[in-house]
């Protein structure tokens, strides 16, 4: 293929476009590369351009073929995909699969951008696909029309060497309290994939309801998925559905994490089959927003084989590496009984082959190093963990929750645990959190609990542009973080959210472009 590149850049013909100079450092990267060396000259986009991969290689086609996909949509200019005639092809990008990177992580990336080329080269055809981002936030939204007779769009040259500081960088919806539909979550892969979020963690069950198909168990969606909070109809997803999310985020290199919250917040299974149920009072179904009312019976062997069928069922269409357990406030359990419960369902989701991962409490239980806990309240309960070996996934409820107002005059969300603003979203020190050590950090995690928003403007209210402060605390190093310096680049957000059509909150912190 090598050979066939030269022969492509042979036929270049070089007809060079004198751009104003620019400077790569001062574009609005978000999150920031690990280093950006300028050169201020500039490559420019336009019809005389084609994309060319490694082809030997899986996904790299494909990330070749997003990157034309967006372009297409955002420039509405058309570039051709590895294809043999170079009759009109002034200018390349090529995506290329290297062994020789600086940095040998699977999401390291190395942007090349000269005059004649854009050069991209990575480990896997994952970083290849957190490149791609960076390059569609450095292609202006307007086109400069004044340099040349076609539309040609500058894109400011020099070398970017990227790599992100946590693997692990993720996104929680509650599609429980109240149900989003398959679209409304393609739509949030969309925008969280542009800022390099890697994890969607689904919060598929709760006291209000159940959002999963399950074979074995219909009524769990028949039943437990017929309302939502305030008493709408509310919705679940097919295990079909379900798959379409799951191909959905893996084309954006996004693994998805499915949760089954239990033994508590399972009101809405003990309604579908009461005897699930630990309290011995029959439920109803519940449209209200109280929590830590409900417990599965831990000392019941049939709760622990429906349990087995819906990790079986769940893990067997889900590729990813985990499966979530919940395990937070379960006020109504007895602590022994919390502790048997986590126990033996560690087993349960080990026997299916995922990871266990829990919210903070679940390292009360004895639970084993390779589990996962999710710190959102309780430093003690992070600290047990570390004390365990395990890896710590941070969402600590008052820098991370989506759900919590910005300020007094925020209409939807909650208020518990803090008000966040834009900047108190943004700057803090992950790295040095609460003395967990780094080691134990697997990476951090925002969730949006939905007891408050019903649909995907609301949705879009919380968690933008607080979300994107995330990405950049997970994937940029302490020392390139600056909030000055981050506001400029996050106001420059508004022409990509506006043509997303993402009803983001104009927070006043911000001078918004
Ligand atoms: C606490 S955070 C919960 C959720 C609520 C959320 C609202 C956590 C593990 N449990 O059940 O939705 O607060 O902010």
């Amino acid at each position: 293929f090598i050979g066939a590149l030269i022969v492509a850049c042979q036929e270049v013909k070089k007809k060079r476009i004198d751009f104003p100079p620019t400077d790569l450092a001062k574009e609005n990267l978000i999150p920031k590369p690990l280093k950006v060396i300028p050169t201020n000259k500039a490559f420019g986009l336009d019809r005389y351009t084609a994309i060319y991969t490694t082809l030997n290689s899986e996904g790299y086609s494909e990330v070749g073929q997003f990157l034309a996909d967006k372009i297409k949509a955002k420039l509405d200019l058309v570039i051709p995909v590895n294809e043999n005639s170079t009759e009109l092809v002034e200018r390349i990008i090529y995506i290329n699969k290297s062994d020789s990177l600086e940095l040998d992580s699977p999401e390291a990336y190395q942007l090349y951008i000269t005059q004649d080329s854009v050069i991209l080269n990575s480990n896997t055809a994952e970083g290849a696909f957190r490149g791609i981002q960076t390059l569609r936030q450095l292609i202006p939204e307007e086109s400069n029309d004044t340099l040349a007779e076609q539309r040609i769009w500058p894109i400011a040259s020099g070398k970017i060497i990227d790599n992100p500081n946590f693997g692990f960088r993720g996104a929680m919806l509650d599609v429980a309290r109240h149900f989003f539909s398959v679209e409304d979550v393609k739509k949030y892969i969309d925008l969280l994939a542009y800022y390099k979020i890697n994890v969607l963690h689904l919060h598929l069950t709760d006291d209000q309801g159940w959002r999963i198909e399950i074979k074995s168990w219909p009524k769990l969606t028949e039943v437990g998925g017929s309302t939502e909070v305030g008493g709408e109809a509310g919705g679940f997803y097919t295990q079909e559905d379900y798959k379409e999310i799951i191909a959905y985020a893996a084309k954006h290199y996004m693994t998805v994490i499915p949760e089954v919250d239990m033994p508590g917040h399972t009101n809405a299974a003990s309604v579908s089959y009461p005897f699930l149920n630990g309290n011995g009072k029959t439920p109803k179904l519940y449209e209200g927003t109280q929590v830590g009312f409900s417990t599965f019976d831990t000392r019941k062997d049939t709760v622990y084989a429906f349990i087995d069928d819906v990790v079986r069922e769940i893990s067997e269409i889900t590729p990813g590496p985990y499966f979530h357990i919940g395990g937070d406030e379960s006020h109504v359990t007895k602590k022994n009984d919390y502790i048997y419960f986590v126990e033996k369902v560690e087993k349960i989701v080990q026997k299916h082959g995922k990871k266990m991962i829990g919210w903070d409490e679940i390292a009360t239980a004895k639970v084993d190093s390779s589990s996962i806990s999710q710190y959102w309240s309780s430093g003690d309960n992070a600290q047990k963990a570390v004390a365990r070996g395990m890896k710590v996934i941070l969402s600590p409820a008052k820098r991370t929750y989506l759900d919590m107002k910005y300020d007094t005059l925020t209409k939807l969300g909650l208020t518990w645990a803090a008000y966040i603003p834009v900047d108190s979203a943004y700057v803090w020190t992950p790295e040095e959190y609460e003395g967990i050590p780094m080691e134990n950090i697997l990476g951090i995690e925002a969730p949006l609990w939905s007891e408050t928003i019903s649909n995907i403007d609301e949705l879009e209210h919380l968690a933008f542009p607080r979300v994107i402060g995330y990405s950049e605390l997970s994937w940029t190093i302490k020392e390139n973080r600056d909030w000055e310096n981050y506001k400029v680049r996050l106001a420059n957000q508004a022409p990509f959210l506006d043509r997303m059509n993402v009803k983001y909150y104009p927070s006043p912190l911000i001078d918004w472009k």
